[in-house]
């Protein structure tokens, strides 16, 4: 009797150990960047299987969310998407209002997964978190309240110096929704190539997306080297409307940018009748900027607003991006169209004349419902009314417009310039130049602190540029932009005072 009743001690035993065999997680369990806004350390996990469930509303956006939940994880099965609620082996969506768009939380306990957000927007920054934690098929406990600092994280990708294809840019994209970055910024279009497909102007595609050879090594070396290759390339219609809708899919809006007036001289190439002198021109064949671009003429403005209204009808988002940078005023000072433009306007000078530009172009965005934003060159002569800026000189050109309450997104050389070298430049493949190691990335704040409060309000975010003059290919693309655009991320998304370089 006294064997039998210590056997049954000894059972109780084992069975109690076995159900602590739960693990003891702590803050190091849980990996994610960006660092959500709150975690709470709790213990055990869930383990996915074939038999969990999905259990969404009825509606089309969180269906498409579980849908979504169901391609992450390859054991959990599509067709167990189901409206009825079950607390057992389920990952849960539930819909709740919060205040914040973009918010989400997520609890895990070994029994279900619980997401709740406002949106599909939240379920699928929830679903971007817990493809992070996972372990395979576990999942930690763990108790997230999660959303952002900024509206706009971006990360911008030059793909006129050396051209991405469809294929790579949509890797490129999904790699920006599993930071949570929500805006890729397309430089469509630069000295050195055209991108785009435009119906109207076919030589665009012709003649502007091609090159005749492409520098080989640094801008500076002399003498300076070409290959001798024909180099280019475009995205049809039909592709970018592709790449639009699956920016969309993954909760990315993308900002398509025609540069103008400089940095056009692929343009040019096709249609010398939009510069102030004869030509000929040709697409540049290695970097820098370029004297030659568009002049302020009537037929340069109807090119400009026929090639947007194609442009407008791809890129659904609410910006255009105008260019605006680094056009040198050589040309238009030899012009005597310009300078007779100049009196007749009662523009100052040059600089006057961007401004007029500018100005034009914005009139015509806007009449089509849409806003511009531009680098901050824009700035210079005076702002068109509702544009919005890119900081990239440093950070004064949108200290200068947040004063003037314009939106701005903070993108300045000395944080955001991931075309720079990482670290010594002779430890490291041939860049642009510069130094941007990681820990500075990561060190930005891009709301400075001249800003009284209310200006604050007009730094909207943060964006990272891949300049590509010396990033040839997918793979330096990803060595460029690695491990920095975690730190991107991080410093768009998470709240300052939680940041933490060690533990990140
Ligand atoms: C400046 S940033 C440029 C680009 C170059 C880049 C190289 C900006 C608005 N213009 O045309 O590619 O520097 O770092």
């Amino acid at each position: 009797m006294k064997s039998n009743i210590f056997f049954l001690f000894l059972f109780i035993l084992l069975i109690s150990c076995q159900d602590q065999k739960q693990e003891i997680n702590s803050i190091e369990t849980y990996n994610i960047i960006p660092q959500p806004v709150e975690i709470k350390v709790q213990n055990g996990s869930f383990q996915l299987d074939k038999d969990t469930k999905i259990v969404v509303p009825n509606t089309e956006d969180f269906k498409t969310s579980a849908q979504y939940i169901s391609t992450i994880f390859s054991n959990v099965n599509a067709d167990n998407i189901q409206a009825e609620s079950t607390e057992n082996n389920a990952i849960i969506i539930e819909l709740k209002d919060f205040e914040e768009e973009e918010k989400y939380t997520l609890s895990v306990n070994s029994d279900r997964i619980l997401i709740q957000a406002k949106n599909a927007t939240g379920a699928f920054y929830a679903a971007q978190t817990l493809r992070q934690l996972a372990n395979e098929n576990s999942i930690p406990a763990v108790e997230i309240t999660d959303y952002p600092r900024f509206a706009y994280r971006g990360m911008h990708l030059d793909v006129s110096r050396h051209f991405y294809d469809v294929a790579a840019v949509k890797r490129f994209i999904d790699q920006l929704a599993y930071h949570k970055i929500n805006r890729f910024h397309w430089h469509l279009t630069d000295d050195q190539g055209w991108r785009v497909e435009i119906k109207k102007y076919p030589k665009l595609t012709e003649i502007s997306a091609f090159r005749k050879e492409t520098l080989i090594g640094h801008f500076s070396d002399d003498p300076q080297q070409f290959d001798g290759k024909k180099y280019g390339g475009f995205y049809t219609q039909e592709e970018i409307k592709e790449v639009v809708a699956y920016a969309a899919a993954n909760f990315i809006t993308v900002v398509p940018e025609i540069e103008m007036p400089g940095h056009s001289v692929a343009v040019l190439a096709a249609y010398p009748e939009l510069a102030c002198t004869e030509g000929p021109f040709e697409a540049g064949t290695k970097w820098g900027v370029f004297d030659d671009v568009f002049c302020p003429k009537e037929e340069t403005f109807e090119f400009l607003e026929n090639v947007l209204t194609e442009v407008m009808d791809l890129f659904p988002g609410e910006y255009i991006h105008i260019g605006g940078d680094e056009c040198p005023k050589t040309k238009w000072k030899e012009s005597a169209f310009c300078q007779k433009l100049i009196k007749e306007k009662e523009l100052e000078d040059e600089h006057g004349l961007q401004s007029y530009f500018i100005q034009r172009m914005e009139k015509f965005v806007n009449s089509k419902g849409r806003k511009i934003i531009g680098w901050d060159e824009i700035l210079e002569g005076g702002l068109a009314p509702n544009a919005a800026v890119m900081s990239w000189r440093g950070e004064e050109g949108g200290i200068e417009a947040a004063k003037q309450r314009h939106d701005v997104v903070m993108t300045p050389t000395t944080y955001c310039y991931f075309d720079y070298y990482q670290s010594p430049a002779k430890t490291e493949p041939l860049a642009i130049g510069g130094l941007l190691p990681l820990k500075k990335v990561y060190s930005y704040d891009p709301v400075p602190a001249e800003l009284n409060a209310e200006e604050k309000k007009h730094i909207i975010g943060v964006q990272a540029n891949l300049w590509t003059e010396y990033i040839p290919t997918e793979e330096k693309l990803n060595y460029m932009m690695f491990p920095r655009a975690c730190a991107l991320a991080e410093i768009a998304w998470s709240p300052n005072e939680n940041k933490d370089y060690p533990d990140f």
